[in-house]
Protein backbone atom coordinates (compact mmCIF):
# COMPACT_ATOMS: atom_id res chain seq x y z
CA UNK A 1 0.00 0.00 0.00
CA UNK A 2 1.33 3.57 -1.03
CA UNK A 3 2.01 5.56 1.94
CA UNK A 4 -0.27 9.00 1.68
CA UNK A 5 2.13 10.83 3.28
CA UNK A 6 5.11 10.23 1.11
CA UNK A 7 6.35 14.05 0.28
CA UNK A 8 6.99 14.10 -3.23
CA UNK A 9 8.33 17.11 -5.64
CA UNK A 10 5.44 18.40 -6.40
CA UNK A 11 4.20 19.01 -2.72
CA UNK A 12 7.30 21.65 -2.98
CA UNK A 13 9.14 21.45 0.51
CA UNK A 14 12.41 23.06 0.75
CA UNK A 15 15.03 22.74 3.17
CA UNK A 16 18.34 25.37 4.17
CA UNK A 17 21.36 23.59 3.68
CA UNK A 18 22.30 24.82 7.14
CA UNK A 19 18.85 22.75 8.24
CA UNK A 20 20.32 19.31 7.80
CA UNK A 21 23.78 20.56 7.70
CA UNK A 22 23.16 21.92 11.45
CA UNK A 23 26.42 20.38 13.56
CA UNK A 24 24.40 20.36 16.94
CA UNK A 25 26.68 23.27 18.41
CA UNK A 26 24.86 25.05 21.01
CA UNK A 27 26.06 27.97 23.54
CA UNK A 28 26.73 25.44 25.59
CA UNK A 29 27.98 22.80 23.70
CA UNK A 30 30.28 22.38 20.89
CA UNK A 31 29.35 20.19 17.91
CA UNK A 32 27.88 16.64 17.94
CA UNK A 33 28.12 15.62 14.28
CA UNK A 34 30.41 16.33 11.39
CA UNK A 35 30.10 18.71 8.52
CA UNK A 36 27.71 17.50 5.83
CA UNK A 37 28.62 18.23 2.35
CA UNK A 38 26.28 20.47 0.57
CA UNK A 39 26.36 17.67 -2.69
CA UNK A 40 25.13 14.94 -0.28
CA UNK A 41 22.82 17.03 1.00
CA UNK A 42 21.22 17.35 -2.12
CA UNK A 43 20.69 13.70 -2.76
CA UNK A 44 19.52 12.74 0.43
CA UNK A 45 17.01 15.65 0.46
CA UNK A 46 16.18 14.64 -3.14
CA UNK A 47 15.86 10.81 -2.25
CA UNK A 48 13.00 11.95 0.77
CA UNK A 49 11.22 13.18 -2.19
CA UNK A 50 12.10 17.14 -1.44
CA UNK A 51 11.49 20.42 -4.06
CA UNK A 52 14.52 22.53 -3.25
CA UNK A 53 17.40 23.22 -1.08
CA UNK A 54 18.12 26.76 0.22
CA UNK A 55 21.05 28.51 0.87
CA UNK A 56 23.03 31.28 2.65
CA UNK A 57 26.04 32.02 0.59
CA UNK A 58 28.63 30.60 3.53
CA UNK A 59 26.70 27.68 3.63
CA UNK A 60 27.93 26.51 0.14
CA UNK A 61 31.24 28.76 -0.22
CA UNK A 62 33.21 28.98 2.48
CA UNK A 63 34.22 32.45 3.41
CA UNK A 64 37.88 33.14 2.18
CA UNK A 65 37.63 30.82 -0.80
CA UNK A 66 39.43 32.26 -3.92
CA UNK A 67 37.45 32.51 -7.51
CA UNK A 68 38.60 29.04 -8.50
CA UNK A 69 37.26 27.62 -5.45
CA UNK A 70 33.71 29.11 -6.07
CA UNK A 71 33.55 28.33 -9.39
CA UNK A 72 34.56 24.85 -8.40
CA UNK A 73 32.34 24.46 -5.25
CA UNK A 74 29.18 25.74 -7.46
CA UNK A 75 30.16 24.02 -10.72
CA UNK A 76 29.76 20.72 -8.01
CA UNK A 77 26.57 22.02 -6.03
CA UNK A 78 25.44 22.43 -10.38
CA UNK A 79 25.77 18.99 -11.18
CA UNK A 80 24.11 17.55 -7.92
CA UNK A 81 21.14 19.67 -8.67
CA UNK A 82 21.02 18.62 -12.36
CA UNK A 83 21.19 15.07 -11.17
CA UNK A 84 18.53 15.55 -8.72
CA UNK A 85 16.19 17.77 -10.59
CA UNK A 86 16.76 19.76 -6.80
CA UNK A 87 16.13 23.57 -7.32
CA UNK A 88 17.26 26.34 -5.43
CA UNK A 89 13.94 28.56 -5.22
CA UNK A 90 15.75 30.43 -2.18
CA UNK A 91 18.97 32.51 -1.35
CA UNK A 92 19.98 34.40 1.62
CA UNK A 93 23.28 35.93 3.16
CA UNK A 94 25.21 34.91 6.71
CA UNK A 95 25.27 38.57 7.92
CA UNK A 96 25.66 36.83 11.75
CA UNK A 97 28.40 34.84 12.27
CA UNK A 98 31.62 36.52 11.13
CA UNK A 99 32.12 39.02 14.15
CA UNK A 100 32.68 41.79 12.02
CA UNK A 101 29.29 41.90 12.68
CA UNK A 102 28.90 41.89 16.10
CA UNK A 103 27.11 45.35 16.34
CA UNK A 104 24.81 44.59 13.46
CA UNK A 105 25.37 44.70 9.62
CA UNK A 106 23.09 46.77 7.90
CA UNK A 107 22.31 48.62 10.79
CA UNK A 108 26.09 48.65 12.31
CA UNK A 109 27.13 52.23 13.59
CA UNK A 110 30.18 51.81 12.15
CA UNK A 111 29.59 53.05 8.05
CA UNK A 112 32.65 50.61 6.92
CA UNK A 113 30.42 47.49 8.33
CA UNK A 114 27.51 49.00 6.86
CA UNK A 115 28.95 48.90 3.10
CA UNK A 116 30.86 45.61 3.72
CA UNK A 117 27.55 43.82 4.53
CA UNK A 118 26.01 45.60 1.55
CA UNK A 119 28.46 44.21 -0.75
CA UNK A 120 28.71 40.68 1.05
CA UNK A 121 24.77 40.86 0.46
CA UNK A 122 25.14 42.17 -2.97
CA UNK A 123 27.44 39.31 -3.85
CA UNK A 124 25.62 36.70 -2.56
CA UNK A 125 22.42 37.77 -4.46
CA UNK A 126 24.34 37.17 -7.67
CA UNK A 127 25.15 33.58 -6.89
CA UNK A 128 21.64 33.10 -5.39
CA UNK A 129 20.28 34.31 -9.26
CA UNK A 130 22.86 32.23 -10.54
CA UNK A 131 21.41 29.11 -9.34
CA UNK A 132 18.12 30.21 -10.14
CA UNK A 133 16.53 31.30 -6.83
CA UNK A 134 13.67 33.40 -7.37
CA UNK A 135 13.31 34.67 -3.91
CA UNK A 136 16.13 36.56 -1.78
CA UNK A 137 15.54 36.45 2.29
CA UNK A 138 16.88 38.69 4.83
CA UNK A 139 17.35 37.99 8.66
CA UNK A 140 18.25 40.62 10.52
CA UNK A 141 20.25 38.25 13.05
CA UNK A 142 22.63 41.01 13.85
CA UNK A 143 20.31 43.91 13.65
CA UNK A 144 19.59 45.07 16.92
CA UNK A 145 21.22 45.46 20.53
CA UNK A 146 21.71 45.16 24.01
CA UNK A 147 22.99 48.79 25.01
CA UNK A 148 20.57 50.86 23.77
CA UNK A 149 22.22 53.80 24.50
CA UNK A 150 24.24 53.15 21.54
CA UNK A 151 21.90 52.57 19.01
CA UNK A 152 19.46 55.37 17.66
CA UNK A 153 16.84 53.20 16.44
CA UNK A 154 15.31 55.92 13.77
CA UNK A 155 18.92 55.89 12.19
CA UNK A 156 18.63 52.37 12.43
CA UNK A 157 15.47 51.86 10.31
CA UNK A 158 16.76 54.71 7.76
CA UNK A 159 20.07 52.13 7.23
CA UNK A 160 18.12 49.07 7.05
CA UNK A 161 15.60 50.76 4.26
CA UNK A 162 19.17 52.20 3.30
CA UNK A 163 20.38 48.60 2.26
CA UNK A 164 17.09 46.84 1.44
CA UNK A 165 16.39 50.11 -1.24
CA UNK A 166 20.49 49.36 -2.38
CA UNK A 167 19.83 45.47 -3.08
CA UNK A 168 16.36 46.23 -4.89
CA UNK A 169 18.41 48.95 -6.92
CA UNK A 170 21.12 45.62 -7.66
CA UNK A 171 18.37 43.21 -8.35
CA UNK A 172 16.39 46.22 -11.10
CA UNK A 173 19.87 47.13 -12.21
CA UNK A 174 20.69 43.19 -13.13
CA UNK A 175 17.41 42.75 -14.28
CA UNK A 176 17.65 39.67 -11.55
CA UNK A 177 14.02 39.11 -10.97
CA UNK A 178 14.21 38.37 -7.39
CA UNK A 179 12.50 40.21 -4.66
CA UNK A 180 13.18 40.35 -1.21
CA UNK A 181 11.09 38.27 1.86
CA UNK A 182 12.33 40.20 5.37
CA UNK A 183 12.04 37.71 8.19
CA UNK A 184 11.26 39.00 11.66
CA UNK A 185 12.30 37.59 15.16
CA UNK A 186 11.94 39.55 18.39
CA UNK A 187 15.09 38.46 19.49
CA UNK A 188 18.26 36.01 19.58
CA UNK A 189 21.27 36.50 18.96
CA UNK A 190 20.69 40.12 19.89
CA UNK A 191 18.89 41.88 22.94
CA UNK A 192 16.36 43.53 21.34
CA UNK A 193 15.93 43.04 16.58
CA UNK A 194 14.71 45.88 14.68
CA UNK A 195 11.71 44.51 12.80
CA UNK A 196 10.52 41.73 15.59
CA UNK A 197 7.12 40.97 13.84
CA UNK A 198 5.22 40.53 11.12
CA UNK A 199 3.43 43.55 12.14
CA UNK A 200 6.70 45.64 12.14
CA UNK A 201 8.25 44.38 9.15
CA UNK A 202 4.81 45.31 6.87
CA UNK A 203 5.18 48.50 8.32
CA UNK A 204 8.15 48.93 7.53
CA UNK A 205 8.15 47.67 3.87
CA UNK A 206 5.94 50.89 3.20
CA UNK A 207 8.76 53.16 3.70
CA UNK A 208 10.89 51.59 0.94
CA UNK A 209 11.86 53.00 -2.26
CA UNK A 210 10.37 50.24 -4.20
CA UNK A 211 7.88 48.51 -1.31
CA UNK A 212 5.97 46.01 -4.44
CA UNK A 213 9.70 43.90 -4.14
CA UNK A 214 10.12 43.65 -0.60
CA UNK A 215 7.48 40.89 1.75
CA UNK A 216 7.79 38.14 4.09
CA UNK A 217 8.98 35.29 5.20
CA UNK A 218 7.36 34.68 8.27
CA UNK A 219 8.87 32.15 10.64
CA UNK A 220 6.85 29.85 12.82
CA UNK A 221 8.97 29.73 16.16
CA UNK A 222 9.88 33.51 15.46
CA UNK A 223 5.74 34.87 16.22
CA UNK A 224 5.82 32.11 18.65
CA UNK A 225 8.83 33.50 20.67
CA UNK A 226 6.63 36.79 21.35
CA UNK A 227 3.59 34.41 22.04
CA UNK A 228 1.77 35.12 19.27
CA UNK A 229 -0.61 33.50 16.82
CA UNK A 230 2.01 32.03 13.92
CA UNK A 231 -1.50 31.57 12.02
CA UNK A 232 -2.81 34.97 12.48
CA UNK A 233 0.63 36.90 11.17
CA UNK A 234 0.65 34.19 8.16
CA UNK A 235 -2.80 35.53 7.11
CA UNK A 236 -2.29 39.08 7.64
CA UNK A 237 0.68 38.79 5.90
CA UNK A 238 -1.50 36.85 2.99
CA UNK A 239 -4.08 39.26 3.23
CA UNK A 240 -1.20 42.19 2.35
CA UNK A 241 0.14 39.90 -0.44
CA UNK A 242 3.35 39.72 1.13
CA UNK A 243 3.67 36.40 1.85
CA UNK A 244 6.56 35.83 -0.29
CA UNK A 245 7.96 32.89 1.54
CA UNK A 246 7.61 30.73 4.60
CA UNK A 247 10.42 29.12 7.51
CA UNK A 248 8.49 26.05 9.17
CA UNK A 249 9.41 25.33 12.27
CA UNK A 250 8.33 24.02 15.74
CA UNK A 251 8.77 26.41 19.30
CA UNK A 252 7.46 26.70 22.66
CA UNK A 253 6.02 30.46 23.61
CA UNK A 254 8.98 32.08 25.74
CA UNK A 255 11.84 29.43 24.82
CA UNK A 256 14.62 30.58 22.99
CA UNK A 257 14.57 29.83 19.05
CA UNK A 258 14.58 25.93 19.01
CA UNK A 259 14.02 25.62 15.47
CA UNK A 260 12.25 22.28 16.05
CA UNK A 261 11.08 19.66 13.59
CA UNK A 262 7.36 20.75 11.90
CA UNK A 263 4.64 19.95 13.32
CA UNK A 264 6.37 18.83 16.55
CA UNK A 265 5.12 21.72 18.87
CA UNK A 266 2.29 23.88 18.47
CA UNK A 267 -0.07 21.89 16.99
CA UNK A 268 -2.82 23.70 16.82
CA UNK A 269 -1.45 26.22 15.21
CA UNK A 270 0.60 24.60 12.85
CA UNK A 271 -2.95 22.76 11.96
CA UNK A 272 -4.31 26.30 11.09
CA UNK A 273 -1.07 27.70 9.42
CA UNK A 274 -1.41 24.30 7.07
CA UNK A 275 -5.22 24.73 6.62
CA UNK A 276 -4.59 28.12 5.47
CA UNK A 277 -1.73 27.82 2.98
CA UNK A 278 -3.65 25.08 1.28
CA UNK A 279 -6.68 26.36 1.16
CA UNK A 280 -5.69 29.88 0.07
CA UNK A 281 -4.17 27.74 -2.88
CA UNK A 282 -1.01 29.53 -2.01
CA UNK A 283 1.49 28.67 -4.21
CA UNK A 284 5.40 29.32 -2.57
CA UNK A 285 8.10 26.88 -1.25
CA UNK A 286 7.03 25.12 1.98
CA UNK A 287 10.46 25.57 3.59
CA UNK A 288 11.80 24.20 6.78
CA UNK A 289 13.89 25.84 8.39
CA UNK A 290 14.41 23.70 11.58
CA UNK A 291 17.29 21.35 12.55
CA UNK A 292 17.62 17.98 14.47
CA UNK A 293 17.78 17.88 18.25
CA UNK A 294 21.32 18.16 19.29
CA UNK A 295 21.09 14.19 20.96
CA UNK A 296 20.86 12.95 16.50
CA UNK A 297 23.55 11.41 14.72
CA UNK A 298 23.17 11.31 10.88
CA UNK A 299 20.89 9.23 10.69
CA UNK A 300 18.23 11.33 13.61
CA UNK A 301 19.08 14.21 10.99
CA UNK A 302 17.11 12.20 8.03
CA UNK A 303 14.93 11.11 10.22
CA UNK A 304 13.87 14.99 11.51
CA UNK A 305 13.92 15.83 7.62
CA UNK A 306 11.30 13.29 6.91
CA UNK A 307 9.36 14.17 9.91
CA UNK A 308 9.16 17.67 9.03
CA UNK A 309 7.01 16.91 5.81
CA UNK A 310 5.47 13.72 6.96
CA UNK A 311 4.47 16.38 9.20
CA UNK A 312 2.84 18.81 6.79
CA UNK A 313 1.06 16.04 4.86
CA UNK A 314 -0.83 14.61 7.73
CA UNK A 315 -1.96 18.44 8.84
CA UNK A 316 -3.23 18.53 5.46
CA UNK A 317 -5.14 15.32 5.35
CA UNK A 318 -6.33 16.44 9.08
CA UNK A 319 -7.36 20.09 6.81
CA UNK A 320 -9.48 18.31 4.37
CA UNK A 321 -10.98 15.77 6.60
CA UNK A 322 -12.10 19.35 8.86
CA UNK A 323 -13.64 21.05 5.23
CA UNK A 324 -15.46 17.57 4.22
CA UNK A 325 -16.69 16.50 8.35
CA UNK A 326 -20.58 17.20 8.12
CA UNK A 327 -20.38 18.08 12.31
CA UNK A 328 -17.61 20.56 11.83
CA UNK A 329 -19.56 22.01 9.25
CA UNK A 330 -22.68 22.31 11.41
CA UNK A 331 -20.57 23.87 13.85
CA UNK A 332 -19.06 26.02 11.86
CA UNK A 333 -23.06 27.55 10.58
CA UNK A 334 -23.47 27.72 14.46
CA UNK A 335 -20.55 29.81 15.06
CA UNK A 336 -22.09 32.05 11.53
CA UNK A 337 -18.51 31.57 10.43
CA UNK A 338 -19.46 32.34 6.94
CA UNK A 339 -21.63 35.73 7.91
CA UNK A 340 -17.70 37.34 8.77
CA UNK A 341 -17.22 37.34 4.88
CA UNK A 342 -20.16 39.72 4.20
CA UNK A 343 -19.25 42.92 3.70
CA UNK A 344 -22.14 45.70 5.30
CA UNK A 345 -21.60 49.35 4.61
CA UNK A 346 -20.29 50.73 1.12
CA UNK A 347 -18.37 53.91 2.60
CA UNK A 348 -18.40 55.80 -0.78
CA UNK A 349 -22.59 55.73 -0.48
CA UNK A 350 -23.43 58.61 1.87
CA UNK A 351 -26.77 57.19 2.16
CA UNK A 352 -25.41 53.67 3.09
CA UNK A 353 -23.47 55.05 5.79
CA UNK A 354 -26.20 57.15 7.21
CA UNK A 355 -28.32 54.05 7.39
CA UNK A 356 -26.35 52.67 9.30
CA UNK A 357 -25.74 55.62 11.62
CA UNK A 358 -29.41 55.79 12.28
CA UNK A 359 -30.24 52.38 12.17
CA UNK A 360 -32.32 51.05 15.51
CA UNK A 361 -31.11 47.77 16.66
CA UNK A 362 -32.45 44.64 19.04
CA UNK A 363 -29.69 44.76 21.33
CA UNK A 364 -31.71 42.03 23.93
CA UNK A 365 -31.90 39.94 20.94
CA UNK A 366 -28.34 40.39 19.63
CA UNK A 367 -27.09 39.64 23.39
CA UNK A 368 -26.38 36.03 25.23
CA UNK A 369 -26.93 34.26 22.16
CA UNK A 370 -24.42 31.10 22.25
CA UNK A 371 -22.06 30.92 19.28
CA UNK A 372 -21.50 27.17 19.51
CA UNK A 373 -17.34 27.74 19.80
CA UNK A 374 -17.07 25.04 22.57
CA UNK A 375 -18.71 22.28 20.36
CA UNK A 376 -16.77 23.60 17.36
CA UNK A 377 -13.23 23.37 19.35
CA UNK A 378 -13.85 20.13 20.84
CA UNK A 379 -14.45 18.91 17.36
CA UNK A 380 -11.44 20.31 15.87
CA UNK A 381 -9.38 18.66 18.94
CA UNK A 382 -10.85 15.32 18.60
CA UNK A 383 -10.04 15.62 14.73
CA UNK A 384 -6.13 16.46 15.90
CA UNK A 385 -6.01 13.60 18.56
CA UNK A 386 -7.40 11.18 15.69
CA UNK A 387 -10.62 10.49 17.01
CA UNK A 388 -12.84 11.71 14.14
C1 LIG B 1 17.01 32.06 10.98
O1 LIG B 1 15.70 31.73 11.29
C2 LIG B 1 17.14 32.54 9.58
C3 LIG B 1 18.42 32.07 8.95
O2 LIG B 1 18.45 30.68 9.12
C4 LIG B 1 18.20 32.41 7.53
O3 LIG B 1 18.83 33.63 7.27
C5 LIG B 1 16.73 32.56 7.37
C6 LIG B 1 16.28 31.86 6.13
O4 LIG B 1 15.24 30.99 6.35
N1 LIG B 1 16.16 32.10 8.63
MN1 LIG C 1 14.47 30.37 14.00
MN1 LIG D 1 14.24 31.30 9.63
Amino acid sequence: MTDPFAPRPEHRFTFGLWTVGNRGRDPFGHETRPALDPVESVHRLAELGAYGVNLHDDDLVPPGSSAGERDQIVAAFRSALDATGLRVPMATTNLFSDPVFADGAFTANDPQVRRYAMHKTLRAIDLGAELGATTYVMWGGREGVECDAAKDVAAALDRYAEAVNVCCAHVREQGLGLRFALEPKPNEPRGDLFLPTVGHALAFIDSLEWPEMVGLNPEFAHETMSGLSFHHAVAQALWAGKLFHIDLNAQRIGKYDQDFRFGSEGHRDAFYTVRLLESSRWDGMRHFDAHAYRTEDADGVWEFARGCMRNYLILADKARRFDEDPEIGEALAAARAELLHLPQVDWTDPAQVAAVRDEVFDLDSLRGRGHGHERLDQLVGELLLGVR
